[in-house]
């Protein structure tokens, strides 16, 4: 038997950045994938979805070319052109509109952006050369709210505590379901190991969820929690914590507003949010009791605390209670990574943060992070007057599966004079592009989480090396010639300035930065001693020199430099996280705001919403380990089998409505309705249905084969745009209201 060639690299499907062993044919196709045992921090842990990467390359659906409208908007009438001309029509039409008016060009960044280092370094510098104030992404129907209180409690959008899952003793998880997911906002690979692991010390592990998950299975305990009311339960924590003796001694010292906790969280009793959060009292105080108790203990909110009305004030109320119970900044509690890609900060303090700089034209819903909250760019398309969205970028996503309000999105998008996608597929959404542009497969590219290292519950480094070659342009040329058309320059003359100006911003940045390895070197020895020759890795490599475990360019000997990365296929343990405060404040003060006056100003809604009106029945998502969002439909082997796009009901909704399993049933919100199959179960609350995102595949127009076999319905059909978190502008996506029948 002769040797087979292998390939590793890391996963780039979700944030848990697993490992993987590509093993080889002989004309270099792809037999098989593995998890990669050697990886340093997968350990050869993978999922389904991991060992199907190379299907994405293969799917003869996957677009080699770029396409160019033919005919009308929502048929399949494309036809392929050369990449030259399809720059020079986007630069000429693109043009046009920025000509009038920067502001009447939208770009829409999805999830994948995310997903590795080429358009998390490329994504801002070509929204700077639009220089359009309409920004939108997959943000504001995700984690915006956890940017935003980091923002104003530590100073730094992306100053995110994640739970040191590897040490603690107790982990209370509310509105999130690893098991499935592979967690978020906190990068974690194998996480059913490492919460089995916390069982297996001794420790423990609680899940609030309306619905009873894989997660809450494996849990020491579940707790049913009406949707939407999590920001209440943390704070009726916070207060029996603040009752009991919060154990503040060694932080305090950092921190700003103690002294007013108390009175913030005095309106949070047990006993009503007991009510609210159908959760009994003595549970909720026994929850308190276990926090204060255990040896260590964190608590970890996710998708489905910051997707509802109170978003902010979830992530906010999730990091007070952290702090209350001693455990922020400490082993087994909330910690903060130190990613290589950054300078260790010298010393705390700030310019600090805000929101709301610019608002946005129609609903006038205030910006956060540079960007408007994606369920409002229906209406600035299609609301008339001054500053009129005409014309779309999309840049990997399909916001027509993914936002809310999906059939209004849809209509705003065939309003659009203009619209280019960035995008490998003819999906829901591109089918109302005029043209787009696909970029290389993710075998084809290099591949560093830039991101997600940044909210890992270790220190990891891991580059991986594209494994083919390809014959048409990268994302990053791709970003970087549309930039050129923006700036009015010839889309299809040397890109080279383009990526000069990128790197050369980044090496400004690391000369000028304190603390960074790089501080007071010669921008030009800098780029001299580059190793890389892409330019996204190029960039990458300024960063990871001159970041915390950097080699200075040569000041530090032995230091972190990328070519040492592309030596070590399997990564580099850069070790567990460490205590940080306060250097890594960037807060005006220097110190944790624990009483940030946005918060407290949008506190007495929160206070409100305790004695409003319930609806009866309310709509909540759910994910699934063989899917993820809108776009692994389309691989055979991940939708055969059993239905997933069903809708999960409580036995008694069922019998009240008359529904038994495998009927349909009719759900109607504000602003649609949605018919599909119920699995009727106990492992949801009463009151509460669940639907997963992402499906809905039987739209004219597409080429998705395989998934059009199996479409599902949209449940952001059902989702309405206008209940947004006002501080973030984050979607609402749990909790929808809505009424049942059977079909
Ligand atoms: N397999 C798979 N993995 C994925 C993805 C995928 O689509 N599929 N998507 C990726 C992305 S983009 C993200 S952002 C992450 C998200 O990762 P997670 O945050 O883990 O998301 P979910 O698995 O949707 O879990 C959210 C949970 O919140 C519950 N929930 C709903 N409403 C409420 C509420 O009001 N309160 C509480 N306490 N719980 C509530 C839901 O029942 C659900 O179990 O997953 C990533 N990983
Ligand atoms: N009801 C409900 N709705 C939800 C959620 C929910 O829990 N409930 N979750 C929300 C969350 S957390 C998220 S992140 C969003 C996701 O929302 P989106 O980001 O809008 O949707 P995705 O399905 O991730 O879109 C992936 C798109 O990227 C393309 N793509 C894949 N790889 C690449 C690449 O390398 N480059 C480029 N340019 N394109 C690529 C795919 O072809 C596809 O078109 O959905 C949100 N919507
Ligand atoms: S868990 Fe996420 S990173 Fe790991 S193999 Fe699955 S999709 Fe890839
Ligand atoms: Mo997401």
């Amino acid at each position: 038997m002769t040797d087979r060639e292998t390939h590793i690299r890391t996963c780039p499907l979700c944030e848990a950045t697993c490992g993987l062993e590509l093993t080889l044919n002989e004309d270099r196709s792809v037999k098989v994938i593995r998890g990669d045992r050697a990886d340093v921090f997968s350990k050869g842990f993978v999922c389904p979805k991991g060992t199907t990467l190379h299907r994405l390359h293969e799917d003869p659906d996957r677009l080699r070319k770029p396409l160019v409208r033919t005919g009308e908007r929502g048929e399949d009438s494309f036809e392929e052109v050369e990449w030259a001309d399809a720059f020079s029509l986007v630069a000429e039409r693109l043009g046009t509109h920025l000509g009038q008016d920067r502001n009447s060009v939208a770009v829409y960044l999805g999830n994948p952006n995310a997903h590795g280092h080429h358009n998390v370094i490329y994504g801002r510098p070509f929204i700077k050369a639009l220089g359009t104030r309409n920004v939108f992404s997959a943000s504001t129907v995700d984690q915006m709210p956890k940017h935003v209180s980091s923002g104003l409690m530590f100073g730094s959008p992306l100053a995110i505590p994640v739970p040191d899952l590897d040490r603690t003793d107790h982990l209370l998880i509310l509105g999130a379901n690893p098991l499935e997911s592979n967690g978020s906002l906190c990068t974690a690979p194998d996480f059913p190991g490492r919460l089995q692991a916390i069982l297996d010390r001794g420790g423990k592990v609680v899940v609030v969820d309306p619905r009873r998950t894989k997660t809450a299975r494996a849990a020491s305990e579940h707790v049913f929690i009406r949707p939407g009311t999590d920001a209440m339960l943390l704070l009726a924590l916070a207060r029996l914590v603040v009752q009991r003796g919060p154990r503040t001694e060694a932080i305090q010292q950092y921190t700003e507003g103690l002294d007013g906790v108390a009175a913030a969280v005095d309106p949070f009793t047990v006993d009503r949010v007991a009510a609210v959060t159908r959760i009994d009292s003595e549970v909720i105080v026994r929850m308190a009791e276990e926090l204060m108790a255990a040896p260590t203990s964190v608590v970890y909110s996710r998708i489905g605390t910051h997707t509802t009305q109170f978003g902010t004030l979830a992530a906010w109320a999730t990091d007070l209670l952290n702090v209350l119970t001693g455990n922020l900044d400490r082993p087994g509690g909330a910690m903060w990574p130190a990613p290589a890609h950054t300078p260790r900060r010298p010393s705390p303090g700030g310019r600090g943060y805000t929101v709301g700089r610019w608002h946005s034209r129609v609903g006038s819903h205030a910006e956060a992070n540079g960007e408007l909250p994606v369920a409002a760019m229906a209406e600035e398309i299609l609301t008339p007057g001054e500053g009129q969205v005409r014309a779309l970028v999309t840049i990997g996503g399909n916001p027509v599966l993914s936002i809310p309000d999906a059939a209004n999105l849809a209509e705003a998008l065939d309003d659009l004079d203009f619209m280019v996608s960035i995008d490998p597929s003819l999906n829901e959404t591109t089918r109302h592009a005029d043209v787009i542009l696909p970029p290389p497969s993710q075998l084809e590219r290099s591949h560093f989480d830039l991101a997600f290292y940044a909210l890992s519950v270790r220190n990891i480094a891991n580059w991986s090396p594209p494994l083919y070659d390809s014959e048409s342009p990268d994302e990053v040329e791709i970003l970087a010639r549309l930039a050129m058309a923006a700036m009015g320059m010839d889309p299809n003359s040397d890109p080279a300035p383009a990526h000069d100006l990128v790197l050369d911003t980044l090496i400004g940045q690391a000369v000028a930065r304190e603390g960074s390895l790089a501080h007071g070197l010669d921008p030009a020895d800098v780029r001299a001693a580059l190793w890389a020759t892409h330019p996204a890795d190029r960039a990458l490599e300024v960063m990871l020199r001159s970041g915390r475990y950097g080699d200075g360019f040569g000041t530090v000997p032995g230091g972190l430099t990328l070519e040492k990365l592309a030596d070590e296929p399997h990564g580099i343990d850069l070790g567990a996280l460490e205590p940080q405060l306060p250097d890594m404040l960037s807060t005006a003060s220097g110190r944790v705001e624990l009483l940030p006056e946005v918060i407290l100003a949008d506190l007495p809604r929160l206070v409100e919403a305790m004695s409003a009106d319930r609806p009866e029945t309310v709509l909540v998502g759910r994910r699934d380990l063989r899917s993820n969002n809108s776009w692994m439909h389309n691989v055979e082997v991940l939708v055969k089998g059993r239905e997933r796009c069903v809708v999960w009901m409580n036995p008694a909704d069922a019998e009240r409505h008359g529904i038994s399993d495998g009927q349909q049933v009719r759900m109607t919100s504000r602003v649609g309705t949605v018919t599909a199959p119920v699995t009727i179960t106990a492992d949801i609350a009463p009151g509460v249905v669940s639907l997963p995102h992402g499906w809905g595949h039987d739209l004219p127009g597409t080429r998705m084969s395989v998934a059009a076999g199996r479409p599902g319905v949209n449940t952001n059909l059902l989702t309405d745009a206008a209940q947004l978190d006002p501080l973030s502008g984050n979607a609402t996506l749990n909790g929808i209201p809505v009424t049942l029948e059977r079909a």
